[in-house]
């Protein structure tokens, strides 16, 4: 039902993004996506190149007048650090420019050259870039917008950086707010120094460092996927879009691996008395993390991903010149040490992506308003005969 589409290089003139598939009237400013741009860029342990950027959705079709016209949406962010490789990342042929050779082990710098048939890495590594990120951020803040309208509410912190693990979890308006203002968007504000501290040894040692973020989203509507085709599922839909974030090697949903140590007697979520004409099928846990037979049953969708620390390092694993198979350090340019809590900005974006896909399906609508009707009539249809 929503689509999108990106392109653009790392270093190349800017990225470009369509989402197709948005209801019109839905309301739409360019700072609606700046913001989520913004949050991504944030985050103790990040490089020099964040200093250089300022990311800034230029909405360019698709919204007349702060409003979606139904049609696709497309939109552009600059890269402000493209004057600085004009030459190395020109469109059109020109002079020859020194190749990277010297692969990256844990990047996609080997397997990409030898599946496109590049001698230059860089061929590869300009898409494999996490500058990526940006253009599904500013798309899933459009996929955000919609969410909103149907009271969707979609958050993210990091839970362990460098083996340092939170103990506590936000619950209250004052919790996510720290989050939001802390340095690692960390609930524990212990935890996260020394997180911070294993982040400067990390530099100092030209080493990098993975860790752990968790997405929360609030007040999904029940019946979102369906459990009849495996690819209708949308626990699995969520699990491939986390998946698909640069540097996640795992991702869990709700109780994940730990569930499988428990008896059923443990896990599985009973319900309360349904009085509660909001909620009358609210659980007294939420171990499925808010998805049952890959549907949504109305708790909040808990999603956990792992990163794994990201591959270019300062001090260079050994590695293999791609020209000429010999040994030699991997290739160094300017990097990060830790992106995880940019990538928790990320995994944001990706589920809100997945949730307004599977939100519209349901719903459908082709404006704001058919798509409201539809889950004003929905919930009245669901409430429990009793309750009405
Ligand atoms: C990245 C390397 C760094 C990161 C980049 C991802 O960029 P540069 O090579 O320009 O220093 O900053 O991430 C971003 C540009 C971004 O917007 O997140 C890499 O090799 O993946």
């Amino acid at each position: 039902m929503l689509r999108f589409l990106t392109a653009g290089e790392s270093h190349g003139q800017m990225l470009v993004v369509i989402v197709e598939g948005l209801p019109a009237d839905l309301p739409l400013v360019a700072e609606d996506v700046d913001r989520d741009l913004a949050r991504r860029q944030l985050g103790y342990g990040r490089g020099g190149r964040m200093r250089i950027e300022h990311d800034h959705a230029q909405i360019i079709a698709g919204v007349r007048h702060g409003r979606t016209l139904g049609s696709p949406v497309a939109l552009l962010v600059p890269n402000r650090d493209w004057p600085n490789w004009q030459e190395r990342m020109a469109v059109a042929p020109g002079p020859a420019i020194e190749p990277v050779t010297r692969v990256r082990p844990g990047h996609a710098d080997l397997a990409g050259a030898l599946k496109y048939g590049q001698r230059d890495v860089r061929n590869v590594l300009e898409r494999a870039s996490a500058r990526e990120t940006a253009a599904r951020v500013a798309a899933g803040a459009i996929a955000r917008c919609l969410l909103g309208q149907a009271g969707v509410d979609v958050r993210s912190y990091t839970v362990a950086i460098g083996g340092q693990t939170a103990r506590t979890q936000p619950r209250s308006k004052a919790d996510w707010e720290h989050v939001e203002g802390s340095p690692l968007r960390c609930p524990d504000a212990e935890a996260e120094k020394g997180m911070i501290a294993a982040i400067d040894a990390a530099r100092e040692a030209g080493d990098t460092l993975g860790g752990v973020f968790a997405v929360e989203a609030t007040g999904v509507p029940i019946g979102l996927g369906s459990y009849v085709h495996w690819d209708r599922r949308l626990d699995g839909r969520l699990a491939q879009a986390l998946m698909s974030i640069p540097s996640v090697k795992g991702v869990e949903v709700g109780a994940g691996f730990a569930a499988a140590a428990l008896a059923g007697s443990r896990v599985h979520d009973v319900f309360r008395s349904p009085t509660d004409k909001a909620r009358p099928w609210a659980r007294q846990s939420n171990n499925a993390g808010g998805l049952e037979g890959g549907v949504s049953n109305g708790e909040a969708i808990v999603l956990h991903a792992a990163c794994k620390p990201i591959p270019t390092l300062g001090n260079p694993l050994p590695s293999l010149d791609l020209v000429s198979g010999q040994p030699v350090a991997a290739h160094h340019e300017r990097s990060d040490v830790c992106v995880v809590p940019a990538a928790g900005v990320v995994g944001e974006a990706m589920v809100c992506l997945v949730l307004a896909d599977a939100l519209l399906e349901k719903f459908g609508g082709d404006n704001l308003a058919e798509l409201k009707r539809g889950l004003a009539a929905f919930a009245d249809d669901v409430r429990p005969p009793g309750l009405v």
